[in-house]
């Protein structure tokens, strides 16, 4: 069986998170895809604003670049604030899907109105920011943080997964919302047990967005090559944008 090699970007550095975003996606991986995951080389261990996600998307472009140099069939951007997402879709041929337009697509799919539980109140704006960017404003009820960093749901003392469990409960009854979606790559590992402990959907989008990008690429589609993604326009990039090139 030829596999289709489906990669997975985690936008930061941290290697632990990488390998739970890695492990979440394999979970639900078809046997005819394999799963590359990787993070960028440089940048930064977590994302949480505006500037790391700017920061967070040159690494996006360098990993998108490999791995269309490997050959893969498409791309996943495995951080809540899909950072370079567009960019990203210049570069590829393939499909590039983010994490957060996967979850927001599914979520509306399985209930009307769903509710983001994400980490540090700041991201809670960047997501807002997303519904609108998506069109998809009118289908969230609420959005709540856990008001924890990124990095705390990798520091192995569960408390961070603790307070995703009670917000995700929270939000249920509160908003009324019929599903509940995760806000951040690192809550990965989390989506099927609280779908069951809740009995509404909860959604992970790195598990939404592989699934997503193998649809596509059995569907044969791939990203537009006509117009505004177009591939980027050739010129000469200098200093350390040279390795885009
Ligand atoms: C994220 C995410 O998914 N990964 C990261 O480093 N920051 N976004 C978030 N809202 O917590």
């Amino acid at each position: 069986m030829t596999k289709h090699l489906i990669q997975v970007i985690n936008p930061n550095t941290n290697v632990a998170m990488t390998h739970t975003i890695a492990q979440a996606a394999r979970s639900v991986a078809a046997p005819s895809s394999e799963i590359i995951a990787v993070c960028p080389t440089q940048g930064v261990e977590s994302i949480e604003g505006h500037f790391d996600e700017a920061i967070a998307a040159i690494g996006v472009l360098e990993q998108i670049k490999r791995g269309k140099e490997q050959g893969v069939s498409g791309h996943v951007i495995a951080c809540f604030g899909d950072p370079g997402l567009l960019a990203a879709r210049e570069l590829a041929n393939g499909p590039v899907i983010g994490i957060a337009e996967a979850a927001m697509h599914a979520a509306t799919m399985v209930a009307t109105r769903f509710s983001i539980v994400t980490t540090l109140p700041r991201t809670v704006i960047i997501a807002r920011h997303l519904l609108r960017q998506y069109g998809f404003e009118h289908h969230c009820a609420a959005l709540h943080a856990i008001d924890l960093p990124v990095l705390a749901l990798e520091d192995g003392t569960g408390l961070a997964q603790m307070k995703v469990r009670e917000r995700c409960i929270q939000a249920m009854k509160e908003d009324n919302s019929g599903a509940i979606v995760l806000g951040c790559g690192g809550m990965a590992n989390l989506a099927r047990e609280l779908t069951a402990e809740l009995g509404i959907p909860v959604i992970d989008g790195v598990t939404a967005a592989v699934k997503m990008v193998e649809s596509l690429i059995a569907l044969g589609l791939g990203t537009s090559k006509y117009g505004d993604l177009a591939y980027p326009n050739k010129k000469p990039l200098s200093g350390c944008f040279d390795m885009l090139s």
